[in-house]
């Protein structure tokens, strides 16, 4: 499948799975949204493997150099778990490892679970906004001795980060990126849902398109 295929194929898929849904919503930032992509609606076992092998494929021909995955609790783990599953599909059987967000003091202990943090280890999360959650998936791994080696998502909003007054230039994907010196690799971003609103597949949705355009002039990053 060609990049702009699996971008196209991706925004279908979860419009009809109802993980992307056009209306009004607030996002973590506190911005009133007219769309929304909710990965935890990828919730059966055949849309999670669905879903697995885009994240699979972008990870593979963005050309990113790897030796592991890392989730991110809660939601980065069974994104994490399925896109190594995803990978061994293609005999690249790759480790991965998670967290848990409180450390325990029995058992096992500590707060990693899942192989050693080592090498050059891609975060897997879902959606990055003002990307306020990727500085402590950083730290983590740099703590553990290993080294980031890219951000991979299933949506780039292509939002700039900061509040009305301090908003700053670059998108949050730019900033993450120029702050970490790593690379965030997204199956599909908002350019392409907005190329599905305007497109004759996206007929349906029309009356949105404005609403996604007026938001993105105001926080987004494109002209
Ligand atoms: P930032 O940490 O600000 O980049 O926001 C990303 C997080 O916001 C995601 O991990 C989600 O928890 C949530 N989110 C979505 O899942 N989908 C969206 O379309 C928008 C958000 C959001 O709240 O910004």
């Amino acid at each position: 499948m060609s990049d702009s295929t699996l971008r196209t194929t991706f925004v279908r898929f979860a419009i009809e799975q109802g993980v992307l849904r056009f209306g009004s919503f607030q996002t973590k930032s506190g911005r009133n949204s007219p769309y929304f992509f909710n990965a935890g609606l990828f919730n059966t076992g055949a849309t999670l493997g669905r879903l697995a092998a885009f994240y699979a494929e972008t990870l593979r021909t963005s050309g990113v150099a790897f030796d592991m995955l890392y989730g991110p609790a809660y939601k980065g783990i069974p994104l994490a778990a399925a896109t190594a599953m995803a990978l061994s599909v293609d005999a690249q059987d790759v480790p991965f490892a998670f967290n848990r967000k409180e450390a325990k003091d029995h058992g096992e202990g500590g707060t990693l679970i899942g192989a050693p943090l080592k090498g050059k280890v891609v975060i897997v999360d879902d959606v990055i906004t003002a990307g306020t959650s990727v500085r402590e998936s950083v730290d983590i791994i740099r703590a553990a001795g290993a080294e980031p080696a890219a951000v991979l998502i299933a949506l780039d909003r292509q939002e700039r980060a900061g509040d009305a007054e301090t908003l700053s230039d670059g998108s949050a994907v730019q900033d993450v990126q120029k702050t970490y010196g790593i690379p965030v690799v997204s199956i599909a971003s908002l350019d392409d849902i907005l190329a599905h609103l305007e497109s004759a597949a996206g007929e349906a949705l029309a009356e949105h398109r404005d609403a996604v355009l007026a938001y993105r002039t105001r926080y987004g990053i494109a002209g």
